[in-house]
């Protein structure tokens, strides 16, 4: 239904929402699905090899899907339009033309207004099946964002209040042929704000982000992507939607909800073991007895259990020993081998109801973080062997790729994190102030052999431990780990982001007086809750409680260290923006790097699409907004005049693009000398510091058009750092350093085996990509091949041409030709800055 439209561009704040005013301190409501109990966990028998299993589908359950176009309303009936679900209000508003693109110029805080008001998304549809047929039927929400009631037919069915949670409701008793479903939301900015007012005994910190952010206050108090009310790289975009599937299932007997494998290697017997755990709904009074045949034909292997489903919620679980006589390849990081994953057939053959077919892949690896005593170093080691191997983690930080969950599709991440593995990472952490990435992310990783390590989502802040707070949070953390324990990709469960740090350091200046009450809030909620739950789900990865941490030292002094970025122990944060970035003595020289960063602005071509020619400058009004790092524009001078000469063009266009480019050279030269300092300290004890086994650098992406310390734009064009990362974390690496007087070279090599290498430069020609042939006369530093909006990236930039000729090949994401890509072409290099 098309609403009261507005001109494009000429969207106004609508009349105040409707259900605004001061609410009860608690949503009272069922929570449905998501919390459920493990009601039974049955032992089952092996009884005998079986031939393999038929299949039917007949009886099985009935999934009608709720996706597609719903009604979307704002809270005093003033704004009605259609809204696709999956989705969110602002990109509705933005697809029927009722509001600008919202990342253009100054919009994030001219749209403000979307968010502080209350949506409702609603549609009927008709039952597509014989009701009396079926005992259950649920309305299922993969993902609501995030606070919302939920009614059917104009029954309350519960609520919710967890964007990161899975909500199935019964609905067997009231859907009738012809439905009327309804999500009503309320501005998760009034909610935050509600629990917080509501929170009376103490303050939880921060109360708001700093000004230069302009983001919205208490985002601790809900359950939602952090980084949705601002960042210090991020717009204040607080959404509202049905962000994920939201379906009908109907079904007899038995439902499977979660079905997952995780491996191990079983040391005594030198076998590979396969746990497969399956989660049920049992909706008969009676167990339920039956079969499961687990087949994975390329190992020769099929085994087949007798299994009892005992009414009501619970699990099995089912152990697969592999042959010893079957040779199983492992998953390998990228870099390491390759990442081969067997295809398996789960077949459940039950006598009552029907049979399941389950197509999986099965992966097999092994992953422990070892933090043991180091010779001739106090402290232990921090560092993560894959099948029992060291592997030195290279890689970045991942944050969500878009404000609006919903534009993010498949094409975005494999972009981005093939980009990664292209830039010889092998790894990433999901940073735990944005989403736990969808399952496409993750099939991603697994298939490039990217690992993961994956926050839970707390960052930044301190947090409540209220019984709902706290049931919520239990809620949301089973779910999760049940959803992505299958991953080998993933492997590390983390707490949180920066907490521990948070509380250590003192950051939000709490009497010393009160700190026990923190301490307690910190320890009840990472390690009695989800540390608790993480174990018991998911016995085949390592936990910490956050990120940086001592580890076991942290452990040893009551989970909070007195030191959290001490370089004896865990990972290591570590920022410093005034020194000369280029000398290396001023970076800690740490177990873990597992964030790290400078800023640079995105090119030209990107920032050109959010904004108008009266931006263009370095002081301009827009560029101040988007900066939102206290002082950040003025970092990356004062960092650019350590070494470069700053732009002085009279032309303002030209000044602005050079600056641009200096602080992409500086960035990528800051990062590259740091990286490889890490690097380099792999294998060294100095000073009883050393043995650095991870670099992750902040950050791979970014989530709009704006300075940021990320090496993707985004869109995915590749900034100068990223071109650097391809060299400074390629598996073999020369670093040349000096040290008071001598220059060292080391050599630093990821590979398995040592080698003699001859090198030799050679580019051989493919129909599907371009050849640049580039010719100088004299020796160009950083030179920088730059093609405007044609998607694409070149096998080198910014890099020192000491040789006549250069040969760079270009790669197109989408079709061009060299007309177009001559007619876009910008050469710069240190020498054209004026
Ligand atoms: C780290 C991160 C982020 C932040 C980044 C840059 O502390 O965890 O919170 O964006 O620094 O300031």
């Amino acid at each position: 239904m098309a609403g009261r439209r507005r001109r494009r561009g000429a969207a106004a704040p609508p009349e105040p929402p409707a259900r605004s005013g001061r609410r009860p301190c608690r949503l009272s409501g069922r929570r449905a699905g998501a919390a459920m109990g493990r009601a039974a966990l049955l032992l089952l028998l092996l009884v005998a090899t079986a031939g393999r299993a038929g299949v039917s589908a007949a009886g099985g359950p009935e999934v009608h899907s709720l996706r597609g176009s719903w009604r979307l309303g704002n809270g005093n009936g003033s704004v009605v339009l259609r809204g696709e679900v999956p989705g969110c209000v602002h990109t509705a508003l933005h697809r029927r033309g009722l509001i600008q693109d919202p990342y253009y110029r100054f919009n994030d805080v001219m749209y403000r207004w979307i968010s502080l008001d209350n949506w409702t998304y609603s549609r009927t549809f008709k039952t597509p099946f014989d009701i009396r047929k079926w005992q259950k039927v649920n309305l299922v929400f993969e993902g609501v964002d995030t606070v919302a009631q939920i009614l059917i037919n104009n029954i309350t069915l519960g609520r919710t209040d967890n964007m990161f949670n899975r909500y199935s409701f019964d609905i067997t008793s009231v859907i009738k042929e012809v439905n009327f479903v309804e999500v009503r939301f309320l501005s998760a900015v009034s909610y935050a704000a509600e629990q917080s007012r509501c929170h009376k005994a103490y303050s939880i910190p921060p109360a708001c982000p700093p000004p230069v952010q302009k983001g919205e206050c208490h985002a601790n108090f809900i359950r939602k992507e952090q980084c949705s009310f601002s960042w210090d790289w991020g717009p204040s975009f607080p959404t509202q939607g049905i962000w994920k599937d939201v379906r009908i299932e109907a079904y007899n007997h038995y439902h499977l909800i979660y079905f997952s494998l995780t491996s191990f290697f079983v040391k005594s017997a030198q076998q590979w073991s396969l746990e497969i755990e399956s989660i049920f709904d049992v909706v008969s009074s009676k167990p339920i007895a039956g079969l499961v045949t687990v087949n994975i034909p390329k190992l020769q292997m099929q085994q087949t259990f007798s299994v009892k489903l005992q009414p009501g919620e619970g699990s099995i679980v089912l152990l697969v020993n592999i042959n010893k006589s079957s040779a199983v390849e492992a998953w390998w990081p990228n870099g390491h081998g390759k990442q081969t994953g067997y295809n398996m057939t789960t077949t459940f053959i039950m006598e009552a109801g029907y049979q399941i077919e389950k197509f999986s892949k099965a992966y097999f690896r092994t992953v422990e973080l070892v933090q043991e005593p180091i010779p001739g170093s106090p402290g232990l080691s921090f560092y993560f062997k894959i099948n029992g191997r060291p592997i030195f983690l290279k890689g970045s930080n991942w944050i969500p790729a878009d404000s609006f969950q919903d534009r993010v599709t498949y094409d975005t991440l494999w972009l981005l994190l093939k980009s990664a593995a292209d830039a010889n990472m092998n790894a990433l952490r999901v940073w735990g102030g944005g989403v736990y990435e969808q399952d496409e992310f993750y099939n991603i990783c697994d298939e490039i052999g990217i690992m993961i390590w994956q926050d839970f989502m707390f960052a930044c802040a301190l947090y409540p431990t209220d019984q709902n707070y706290l049931e919520s949070v239990r809620a949301e953390v089973s779910h999760q780990v049940r959803r992505l324990k299958s991953h080998p990709s993933i492997i590390l469960w983390s707490g949180n982001n920066e907490n521990e740090a948070a509380i250590a350091s003192n950051w939000f200046s709490i009497p010393y007086a009160d700190r026990e009450v923190y301490i307690k809030d910190y320890v009840l909620l990472y390690v009695k809750n989800i540390r608790e739950i993480v174990l018991t789900e998911d016995k085949s990865r390592p936990f910490i409680a956050s990120s940086p941490t001592n580890g076991l030292e942290s452990v040893k002094e009551g989970w909070l260290s007195q030191n959290p970025y001490d370089t004896h122990y865990g990972d290591t944060h570590f920022y410093d923006y005034s020194n000369d970035c280029w000398n290396w003595t001023v970076y800690p020289k740490t177990r873990f790097a597992s964030e790290y960063g400078f800023q640079s602005w995105p090119s030209f071509s990107t920032i050109k699409k959010v904004s108008s020619t009266e931006d263009w400058s370095y002081t301009s009004n827009f560029s101040l907004h988007r900066q939102h790092h206290e002082n950040g524009n003025d970092q990356m001078l004062q960092q650019i005049g350590h070494h470069f000469k700053l732009p002085q063009s009279t032309d303002p266009i030209k000044k602005f693009k050079d600056t641009i480019y200096l602080t992409q050279v500086m960035q990528a030269q800051c990062i590259k000398t740091e990286t490889e300092f890490y690097r380099f300290s792999q294998s060294e004890i100095i000073k009883g510091e050393g043995h650095t086994m991870g670099a992750l650098y902040w950050q791979l992406n970014d989530i709009w058009q704006a300075p940021s310390w990320a090496s993707l734009e985004y869109g995915g064009k590749w900034k100068l750092l990223h071109y650097f990362a391809q060299n400074f974390f390629a598996p073999l690496l020369p670093v040349a350093y000096e040290d008071k007087g001598v220059l060292y070279i080391y050599g630093v090599s990821d590979l398995h085996a040592d080698r003699k290498l001859t090198l030799r430069a050679s580019v051989s020609q493919r129909d599907d990509v371009y050849i640049f042939v580039l010719q100088t006369t004299a020796i160009a530093p950083f030179v920088s091949l730059d093609v405007g909006r044609i998607k694409g990236r070149f096998s080198d930039n910014g890099f020192l041409m000491t040789e006549k000729k250069k040969v760079v090949v270009f790669y197109p994401w989408e079709p061009t030709s060299v007309e177009e890509l001559e007619e876009s072409l910008t050469l710069t290099s240190l020498v054209d800055v004026v």
